[in-house]
């Protein structure tokens, strides 16, 4: 995985702003006797912030800065002065990103539209100064609420690619071919299995300038499930789609066999794949002459299918039709985002994640908080100028 671009797994280290402690002030000016508590609020701490962004498909610029701090809230000061907010951190992820606890692969939550704002973790809040807790008995409070603490956890982010049609066949079915001529991809072809080892994310332009997204994904063999072949790794990103292009090539040995095998594979992955939509392409169609292709028509998935050629541009339009329409099946287009799935439990264990600089080490970080909180200590406050018998204390009567 580390020698690809494609990231699709990334392991964070997050960690909220504290908020800042309130100050404890009175005012003291010439003329001015007992002036009374001016103690500022503190700032907040700053919030991490997932937000979905369109323009990244990938977790790569992740995987080189893992360590995100949101800012610490200022302390509050005199003259009723509130601290400075702590900056809040903004990770920017594809749309189709799922965020779990590293530690227990807990689900947290789910990015699915470009602009949506999730907060991960919240800034502690700044305490409150002196100034608030003035009271008629009390006058003089000497006390100001501490910043609320940070918060810190591990995050691990999946990828789920979102795209409407998800292409799902053996290696050298010409998934990626098709691809290239529906789309403006340009992914990597050739005669050989396993071609594609990453998936791939094309735009299908429709009439009256519509549109949807399709997803070549790497071949899936018999025995997927237990690891053959590229295993069933790219499977979730296909999770998510409302429909499944099924690719099986024309000279296929036996097509309803090899349709088994697919469908077989993706229940061990994960049952629901098989409620979603299904359409059935038989590629490389240029191949066949019009009676094999009525002799295979007889006889095949009952699904709805389309004869296809990359090569010779053979049925694309149709199959586009075909695939506009079942899209929209239920009078109503679903997209990839609507599609509510149930995000299973992360089995940490069973992904690559490279963790190598996990142990990072905050200590320069943690001065700075110190000094911070310090800045409000005012060494010539005489408390005992501002307190008079009995007063100091609301319990005393
Ligand atoms: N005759 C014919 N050959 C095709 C057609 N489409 C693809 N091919 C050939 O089939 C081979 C495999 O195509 P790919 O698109 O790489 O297949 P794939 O399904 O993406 O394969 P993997 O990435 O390995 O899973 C290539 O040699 C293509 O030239 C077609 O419509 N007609
Ligand atoms: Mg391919």
């Amino acid at each position: 995985m580390s020698d690809t671009n494609f990231v699709d797994y990334v392991k964070i280290y997050c960690r909220s702003g504290k908020g800042g402690r309130g100050s404890t002030h009175f005012r003291r000016e010439k003329y001015i006797p007992m002036g009374g508590p001016d103690g500022g609020d503190g700032g907040d701490g700053g919030h991490i912030i997932l937000r979905g962004n369109r323009n990244y498909w990938t977790l790569l610029h992740l995987k080189f800065k893992r360590h995100l701090l949101a800012g610490h809230g200022g302390g509050g000061s005199g003259k009723l002065c509130s601290g400075k907010k702590g900056e809040t951190v903004i990770i920017d992820v594809p749309c189709g990103t799922v965020a779990y606890d590293a530690e227990t692969g807990e689900y947290m939550c789910d990015i699915t539209e470009d602009g949506q704002e999730i907060i991960l973790l919240k800034g502690g809040k700044g305490g409150r100064g002196n100034n608030h807790f003035k009271t008629p008995t009390n006058q003089a409070p000497r006390y100001a609420q501490p910043g609320e603490p940070f918060q810190e956890r591990r995050i691990v982010l999946e990828l789920k690619v979102l795209a409407d049609v998800g292409l799902v066949g053996f290696p050298n079915a010409g998934k990626s071919t098709l691809l290239s001529v529906m789309t403006t991809a340009k992914p990597k072809i050739a005669n050989y299995a396993f071609t594609t080892l990453e998936p791939n994310l094309g735009i299908v332009s429709y009439r009256d300038h519509r549109s949807f997204v399709m997803a070549d994904i790497p071949g899936i063999i018999e025995g997927a499930s237990d690891g053959k072949g590229l295993g069933l790794r790219f499977l979730r990103h296909i999770e998510r789609n409302s429909l499944l292009l099924f690719l099986i090539a024309a000279d296929a040995d036996d097509i309803h066999e090899e349709y088994r095998i697919l469908l077989n594979e993706l229940a061990k992955y994960n049952p629901e794949l098989l409620d979603k939509r299904r359409v059935l392409a038989i590629s490389k169609a240029d191949m066949l002459d019009e009676e094999l292709t009525e002799a295979l028509s007889a006889d095949l998935p009952d699904i709805p299918h389309v004869f296809i050629s990359s090569f010779t541009s053979l049925n694309l339009q149709k199959l586009k039709d075909l695939l506009w329409s079942e899209l929209n099946k239920d009078g109503e287009y679903i997209k990839a985002a609507d599609n509510v799935i149930v995000h299973r439990k992360l089995d940490i264990k069973a992904i690559e994640l490279d963790d190598e600089d996990d142990d990072f080490d905050f200590d320069d970080e943690e001065e700075d908080i110190e000094e911070d909180w310090d800045d409000d200590e005012d060494p010539d406050f005489d408390a005992d100028f501002y307190y008079r018998e009995g007063e100091e204390d609301d319990t005393v009567k």
